[in-house]
């Protein structure tokens, strides 16, 4: 079944606010060694269905139920040790103190290091007090291996692409090699950001995240900048979960969506939606692949102009040093002639696509249409809930179990 996100008020207004319903039949997240319980081997959705919601529904929601099967609800850290196999990989640090200003990845420390050497470190064992993480004290530091492409980390392991399994949601061959895992401690999270490209499903594998999600409509609430300029990452310049209102006063109007996700469950992030996302358990893994759209040709002239400015204008104000506005997962700060052509590139596919006469464009509606699948190297990607929070208020639509029936679709919760 699917969860619709309820809207939910800004921090300060917490404690009236409220979130999503749980429905009776949302499964809590299940042991795999565990027998299945009646009605929990039925998905809710045929593969049919669940794309058609992902591609036209506007609003961040969770599907439960949908991946009960997946072999890559086993991907536990001691399973992912012995498939890395000694492989070591970067982990970002940061500090678990909360501030008024976002930690972006350039404040942040980074170690290359095993699974098992982050696993020690983040239970405390003495051990770590040599190794990557000795600088790095985990009562005060979150590590996360965010955003590392599954293609690349497991390229001598292809066969566990097959443990993900996008085709459920009717993405036919979509599997590992087309997702993104993260591994992180409590505490570990990313700054709040919008992705430029596409939309994101995203399957909540071990412990639970906390998303806060604002709609794209929030814009304005949010001092969106492109300083870390990161291609295809819109970041907010508010601490979204601590922010300074006296520099910030318009963020008390945005109108947050907060959801916790847990195992087994999935998140549908709706293009260009905010999100900020926050590990609240000891250890917690997540894959998401994200479903490149049509509007993307147009989205991409659109980053490729602004890469080109702000290359232009952060090399002139720091010759010598691109580390104070380059996000780190950017390479290098690209040349001139680099972003040109990359423009170039960008305008011509988008003309292209026009000139196609895709369905988008005639028929500007709610209703998106998934772009084929490319080998485009989107940076990243896009809250579905299964309990209730404390004091937050319930107001929204859900969408009732199906039990195979595709003609049950969304509805609301009174
Ligand atoms: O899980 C996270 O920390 C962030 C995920 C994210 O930004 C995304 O999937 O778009």
């Amino acid at each position: 079944m699917l969860q619709l996100l309820a809207r939910l008020r800004t921090p300060d207004k917490a404690a009236a606010a409220s979130t999503v319903l749980a429905p009776a039949s949302c499964t809590p997240p299940r042991d795999l060694t565990h027998p299945i319980e009646k009605g929990e081997d039925v998905k809710p959705f045929t593969p049919e269905k669940a794309k058609a919601i992902v591609m036209s529904l506007q609003q961040p929601a969770v599907f439960c139920n949908m991946a009960f099967d997946w072999p890559a609800l086993r991907w536990n850290p001691k399973y992912l040790s012995e498939m890395l196999d000694g492989k070591t990989i970067q982990f970002r640090l940061g500090m678990k103190k909360i501030d008024a200003a976002p930690q972006f990845e350039t404040e942040c420390s980074y170690v290359q290091a095993t699974l098992e050497e982050f696993l020690a470190w983040s239970s405390g064992l003495s051990s770590c007090f040599s190794g990557p993480f000795s600088c790095y004290d985990s009562c005060k530091y979150w590590a996360y291996a965010d955003y590392k492409y599954i293609a690349k980390i497991f390229e001598d392991k292809t066969e566990i692409f097959q443990d993900v399994i996008w085709s459920d949601f009717g993405f036919p061959g979509r599997n590992g090699r087309e997702s993104t895992l993260w591994i992180g401690s409590v505490g570990a999270n990313t700054p709040c950001h919008l992705d430029s490209y596409g939309c994101n499903l995203v399957l909540q594998v071990q412990g639970r995240k906390r998303w806060h999600l604002f709609p794209p409509s929030d814009a304005c609430f949010l001092y969106p900048t492109r300083i870390p300029y990161e291609e295809s990452s819109v970041f907010s310049k508010v601490s979204v979960v601590n922010p300074d209102l006296k520099r910030f006063p318009l963020f008390k109007k945005a109108k947050a969506h907060v959801v916790t996700l847990s195992p087994g469950q999935v998140l549908f992030v709706p293009q260009h939606w905010w999100h900020y996302v926050e590990s609240i358990d000891p250890i917690t893994i997540s894959i998401n692949s994200w479903i490149e759209l049509d509007a993307d040709h147009e989205a991409r002239v659109e980053e490729a102009i602004t890469r080109t400015l702000v290359c232009a204008i952060k090399s002139a104000e720091h010759p010598d040093s691109a580390g104070a506005w380059l996000n780190p997962t950017e390479v290098e700060a690209t040349s001139h002639e680099i972003n040109l052509q990359y423009l170039n590139g960008a305008m011509s596919a988008y003309l292209e696509y026009q000139k196609a006469g895709v369905l988008q464009h005639r028929y500007p509606s709610r209703h998106r249409t998934e772009r084929t699948m490319s080998a485009s190297c989107k940076r990243r990607k896009t809250q579905v809930m299964a309990e209730p929070e404390d004091n937050k208020e319930a107001d929204f639509p859900t969408a009732k179990r199906q039990s195979l029936q595709a003609d049950t679709y969304l509805q609301r919760v009174a």
